[in-house]
């Protein structure tokens, strides 16, 4: 099988659900770092998207170009010889917690860009591991930018933090219902436990070499109430990790 190549934002939970589905599949991929507003002319030229959004993860492979990381989790199936993670008998299901999981992240995206639109040492820490230290500084304008440019793309701003955060709460009540203290949410291990757990990202990060977030960054990405009201769910994604979490894609230095 020839390799693919994924194109991903290092520290995205959209990119970071799809890779860990590769890597559950064992997959050998080439990871590219992909740097907001300066990567994005590039990305069009090799997926011909000249319009509206173009977004990461995308996975080229065999001449196909996946642009979704649900997609690709279902690609991620086919391609490897791992358990499958979109199980027929479960389709439906997974789907309802793709869709509530992909519904928190987009609620904290707004939350998190705001504080780190805010704060200098954020944007810094959020340039790709691969930056050198030295060159960190000089590049504050275009970590800057790509806050305002997720701002204005994603129409953050005409968002209401409080309702964002409600909605959060409320999705959280219904997984901790749903979960009632098992290791998976439904009876086998699934891609709904994968967006699950990745999309707690937002709530507090995992600690887990996979995903090397400095302290700022763990602060743009951590809501200190919900974390401390979801403890219980955090701890659940923090085992889920721990057990099922390989490393062999790897989101910080060895990426870029
Ligand atoms: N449908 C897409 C949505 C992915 C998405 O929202 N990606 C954001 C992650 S923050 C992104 O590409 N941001 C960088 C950009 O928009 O330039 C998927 O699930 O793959």
């Amino acid at each position: 099988m020839s390799r693919p190549t994924f194109v991903a934002a290092w520290f995205s939970p959209w990119s970071e659900r799809a890779r860990f589905a590769l890597d559950h599949h064992r997959i050998d991929y080439r990871e590219e770092a992909y740097v907001p507003v300066l990567g994005e002319p590039l990305l069009r030229l090799r997926t011909r998207v000249f319009r509206g959004h173009i977004t990461v993860p995308v996975l080229f492979h065999d001449g196909r170009v996946i642009r979704d990381s649900v997609e690709i989790a279902r690609y991620a199936d086919r391609l490897g010889k791992g358990a499958p993670l979109f199980p027929a008998s479960a389709e439906a299901e997974v789907g309802r917690y793709v869709e509530l999981a992909t519904g928190l992240m987009e609620a904290a995206r707004a939350l998190s860009i705001s504080r780190m639109a805010r704060d200098e040492a954020m944007q810094l820490e959020n340039l790709p591991p691969s930056v050198p230290a030295r060159l960190r500084p000089a590049l504050l304008p275009l970590a800057r930018l790509g806050t305002t440019f997720m701002t204005r793309k994603y129409r953050l701003d005409t968002r209401d933090p409080e309702q964002d955060r409600a909605n959060i709460r409320r999705g959280l009540e219904r997984l901790r219902t749903e979960l009632r203290g098992r290791d998976t949410l439904l009876s086998e291990f699934t891609f709904a436990d994968i967006a699950v757990a990745v999309s707690l990202t937002m709530v507090r990060p995992v600690e887990h070499p996979i995903i090397p977030l400095g302290p700022a960054m763990r602060a743009a990405f951590t809501e200190p109430a919900l974390a401390e009201e979801f403890g219980d769910l955090l701890a659940w994604r923090d085992k889920l990790y721990a057990e099922r979490r390989s490393l062999q894609g790897a989101a910080g230095p060895a990426a870029a």
